[in-house]
């Protein structure tokens, strides 16, 4: 066919060819009418199905929504059996029947030379010569012929050639060569979209994939919304504070085994974690950028081994810190719980705010413990080891050997003493509680209330209820027993409770009746949920009538 047209799907008025905007071809410029009217989508249906019947389209992909049931399938167009460079449409069917589609399609000739007059090698020579480069190497895998549009009426065979550099890493390039003449059409690196995800080792040595960002010729543990849609950044601070902190960074996107990995991917997971079980877009629900500052050290500043959430900071500003290892050795930003507890934190702030002391700060606290085990559960295999979901607090923190020595329980807060790890003398060696009796007094170092009076010594009896609900179980002060509602019903009542339904000063029976409402309006006066809610209040000690 001497005069092709280029035919763009419901985009008449196409400025440019090569404009693949799957999904946007339904737009109209300000002022102008929408293009696609039923009328071209169904020219545009028939002729396609016409051109897939006679084998100028093959199926390259296809999937079902698993909400809506629309099944799309993804089309590559042929021509003379060559791939057209920048032919590929979307049909979206529902119950088998075509309704609509997207993409770009091209009145190309049935015939074309497909025998190229250049060898790969020559038409790599022509790229080299193209951008003055020498020494490149092709991939022969992913080096291919093609049809490449060079206008409406012009259709040129090319190849795709994927070419190396041996001793330059960075480069890593795709170029359109015309196989006739040698004509450089068009060329990209590679590099943006292959290499935007790093791979690096956690500190357990487990390989974790991650979202950086390439800048002058290095990668940064940095996504500017471009993986998820907030700007996540991860900072070293190289066992110093105030001293110059970067972006962590690495020349070639492989990184080394160390927590600052770990942070930047549990980061992630736990953005994931609310969005997919909750539809939360980051604490904020506004995709709120997330600043991690790791392997940050100073005796002078009072800052020991720990982590935490700092709304403000005067040195660095909002973020989660992971303070080094000093005293216990302990590796806060390698334990996904952790970092999935801290940003619960952050969640909180956002939401119900609940005052930092007392019980209120106990109930934060709650709240982060039940979410960062949540959080584990959702993405790790049950069992007891690195990297396996369980009913404890931080466990995967503590180097060189797995153990739940000195974690908080929620399966039995009873066995462990946080004040016992805390160093102080045995007269104030209570047991964590898990019940509203069992409630650590205010005890004062000199005038201060130790631990925000008690903030974390007193946040275990909730986190006990969570497990009463998600695994079913017996409360070790009242023995009396829950049946298990399950992970999903647990993690939407809790979630409920704390984010729509607690206010700064909501104290232990506030929440009971928070977690009770939660279950009432979310299940039902009759269902098990409800009931069993009701047990698990009463297992801590309060009377539900
Ligand atoms: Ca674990
Ligand atoms: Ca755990
Ligand atoms: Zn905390």
């Amino acid at each position: 066919m001497r005069k092709a047209l280029a035919l763009i799907l419901f985009l008449t008025a196409a400025s440019s060819l090569f404009a693949v905007q799957a999904g946007l071809m339904r737009a109209s410029a300000p002022g102008q009418p929408a293009t696609g009217s039923a009328k071209t989508e169904k020219f545009a249906l028939a002729y396609l199905d016409a051109e897939i019947r006679a084998g100028r389209f093959v199926l390259s992909g296809a999937q079902t929504d698993s909400l809506s049931f629309v099944e799309h399938r993804r089309y590559q167009q042929l021509a003379a059996g060559l791939p057209v460079w920048g032919g590929e449409v979307i049909v979206h069917l529902r119950n088998g029947k075509a309704e609509s589609c997207d993409g770009q399609y091209f009145l190309a000739p049935a015939s074309l030379e497909t025998t190229p007059a250049l060898t790969r090698a020559q038409a790599l020579q022509a790229f080299e010569g193209g951008i003055k480069a020498t020494g490149l190497v092709l991939d022969a895998e992913r080096t291919a012929l093609v049809v490449y549009p060079v206008s409406e009426t012009e259709f040129r065979l090319a190849y795709k050639l994927w070419a190396r550099d041996p001793g330059k890493p960075m480069f890593n390039e795709s170029a359109l060569v015309d196989a006739a003449d040698g004509t450089v059409y068009l060329h990209f690196s590679n590099i943006q979209t292959d290499l935007l995800i790093g791979v690096g080792l956690g500190q357990r040595g487990d390989t974790l994939k991650f979202p950086t960002y390439r800048y002058n010729n290095a990668y940064y543990l940095w996504d500017q919304a471009a993986v998820r849609p907030f700007t996540q950044r991860t900072f070293d601070g190289k066992h110093q504070y105030g001293a110059d902190i970067s972006i962590s960074n690495s020349a070639n996107n492989s990184w080394p085994s160390d927590n600052i990995v770990n942070i930047h991917t549990y980061v992630g997971y736990t953005y994931d974690f609310y969005f997919l079980n909750f539809g939360l877009k980051g604490p904020n629900n506004a995709n709120l950028p997330l600043t991690s500052f790791a392997h940050i050290y100073s005796v002078s500043q009072g800052l020991y081994d720990n982590a935490f959430w700092l709304s403000d900071n005067a040195l660095y500003g909002q973020g989660m810190y992971f303070l080094d290892p000093y005293n216990g050795n302990k590796d806060y930003g390698a334990a996904f719980d952790i970092v999935a507890h801290e940003l619960s934190h952050a969640v909180t702030t956002y939401h119900a705010n609940l005052t930092y002391f007392g019980e209120p700060g106990a109930l934060n606290e709650s709240f982060s413990d039940v979410m960062g085990t949540a959080a584990e559960w959702h993405f790790q295999p049950a069992g007891t080891g690195y990297n396996l979901a369980d009913w404890a607090n931080g466990e995967d923190a503590s180097p060189p050997a797995f153990t739940y020595d000195k974690c908080r329980r929620q399966d039995n807060p009873n066995l462990n003493s946080q004040l016992k790890n805390a160093g102080y003398s045995s007269a104030y060696w209570y047991p964590d509680p898990a019940h509203i009796a069992q409630k650590v007094p205010t005890l004062y170092s000199g005038t201060t209330a130790i631990d925000n009076d008690n903030v974390h010594v007193n946040c275990t009896i909730f986190p006990h209820v969570f497990y009463l609900l998600a695994h079913g179980g017996a409360n070790p002060y009242s023995n009396r027993t829950v049946a298990a509602i399950g992970f999903e019903a647990a993690k939407r009542i809790f979630y409920d409770a704390f984010v729509n339904r607690m206010t700064s000063s909501t104290n232990f029976l506030g929440a009971s009746n928070a977690l009770l409402a939660s279950a009432l309006s979310l299940y039902g006066a009759s269902s098990n949920e409800y009931a069993q809610t009701k047990e698990a209040i009463r297992a801590i000690g309060y009377t539900v009538s």
